[in-house]
C-alpha cells in the first residue's frame, strides 16, 4: 500500500462542534470547547498518525463577519484553511440554514476537492427532523457528501474517519510521525486558562482576554509556570480578579487540574492580570499573540 497524507479542514459557523469533533478524531484535548461562540481563535492541527497514513487535521474559528482586527487574523486563518485542505469538511448543525459569510460558502460549493459536509449534534434531533436536514444540505451543497454525527457522543465519526483515509492523496508524510499538533506547550497553557475564562465571565469578557505564558520551567517532578491574562480596560480586569481574589483564584485551580493531565504532570501555576490597552485592534501586539500565519 502507497503512503498517504493531506490536509482536513474543518470550516463551518461558531459553535457548530468543530473543536469536539477535531478532538474525537485526534483521541486528545487539543482544542478547547465551552458552549460559547468564538471558542476557537487560531488554526489548531491534530495529526494521527500510523503506518501507511498521516491525517492532519485542522480545526479553525468560527466563521464570522469580522469587527475587530483579531476578528480579521482569525479569518485569515479559515482563508489559509480552504487553500492548503485536501479534503474540506463543512460543519453544520441542526437548526441551522446558512453560513456567516456567503464567499466562504460558494468557496465550498465551487471546491475542487472532495467536502464532507457534516451534520452535527443529530443527538439532539428527531428522526424526522434530521432525514428532512439531510435533504436540504444536499440540495444546498450538492457537491458534498452528506454525513450525520454527533461529535460528542461519538456517533458516526468512526465512518467519516474511514471515508477521510480513502479519500486521501498519495503522498509522504508532512510531519514527524510522532508529532501531534503544530502548537507549542505554551498555547495549551494560554487556552487552557482561556477555557476557564469563557466558562466563568458573561458577555464582553471572555472576549476581552488574551493569555501571555511568560514562564514555562519543567522540572523532573513539576511544571512552573507563569501566565499574565490581560484585559483590555481596567474595570475588566477587577471583574477577572474578583472578590478578595476569589474568582481569579478559581481559574488557576481549574486551568491547573487540566494542564496537570494534559502534560501528565504536577504543575505549579502563577495568574497576574495586566491591562493592555486595546491589544485586539493593534496589529503589532497581534503578531507577538500568535494571530498571523
Ligand atoms: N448535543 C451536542 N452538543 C455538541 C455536539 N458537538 C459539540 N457540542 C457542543 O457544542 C458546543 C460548541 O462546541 P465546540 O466544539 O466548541 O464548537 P466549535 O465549532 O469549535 O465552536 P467555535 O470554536 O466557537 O467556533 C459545546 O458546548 C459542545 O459540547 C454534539 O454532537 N451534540
Ligand atoms: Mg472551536
Amino acid at each position: 500500500m502507497k503512503h498517504k497524507a493531506g490536509f482536513v479542514n474543518i470550516i463551518g459557523n461558531p459553535n457548530v462542534g468543530k473543536s469536539t469533533l477535531m478532538n474525537a478524531f485526534v483521541g486528545e484535548r487539543l482544542s478547547i470547547i465551552t458552549s460559547k461562540a468564538q471558542t476557537t481563535r487560531h488554526r489548531i492541527l491534530g495529526i494521527v498518525n500510523n503506518e501507511n497514513f498521516q491525517i492532519i487535521f485542522s480545526d479553525t474559528p468560527g466563521i464570522i463577519k469580522p469587527a475587530y482586527e483579531l476578528q480579521t487574523s482569525m479569518m485569515d486563518f479559515v482563508k489559509n484553511a480552504f487553500e492548503d485542505a485536501d479534503i474540506l469538511i463543512y460543519m453544520v448543525e441542526i437548526g441551522e440554514t446558512s453560513l456567516k459569510d456567503e464567499a466562504f460558502f460558494n468557496k465550498i460549493t465551487n471546491s475542487k476537492i472532495p467536502v464532507l459536509l457534516l451534520l452535527n449534534k443529530i443527538d439532539k434531533s428527531s428522526q424526522d427532523v434530521v432525514e428532512e436536514k439531510i435533504k436540504f444540505w444536499q440540495q444546498k451543497v450538492p457537491n458534498a457528501e452528506v454525513y450525520v454525527i454527533s461529535a460528542l457522543e461519538n456517533f458516526n465519526v468512526a465512518n467519516v474517519f474511514n471515508r477521510i483515509v480513502e479519500l486521501l492523496p498519495e503522498s509522504p508524510a508532512f510531519y514527524p510521525k510522532d508529532q501531534l499538533t503544530d502548537k507549542p506547550e505554551r498555547f495549551f497553557v494560554n487556552e487552557a486558562i482561556r477555557e476557564k475564562i469563557l466558562l466563568h465571565y458573561k458577555k464582553e469578557i471572555p472576549y476581552a482576554v488574551e493569555i501571555d505564558t511568560e514562564e514555562f520551567f519543567e522540572d523532573e517532578n513539576i511544571i512552573r509556570i507563569r501566565s499574565i491574562i490581560m484585559v483590555e480596560r481596567e474595570t475588566q480586569k477587577g471583574i477577572i480578579i474578583g472578590h478578595k481574589g476569589e474568582a481569579l483564584k478559581r481559574v488557576g485551580i481549574e486551568a491547573r487540574k487540566d494542564l496537570e493531565k494534559f502534560f501528565g504532570k504536577k504543575i505549579h501555576l502563577e495568574l497576574y492580570v495586566k491591562v493592555n490597552k486595546n491589544w485586539r485592534s493593534d496589529k503589532k501586539q497581534l503578531r507577538r499573540f500568535g494571530y498571523n500565519d
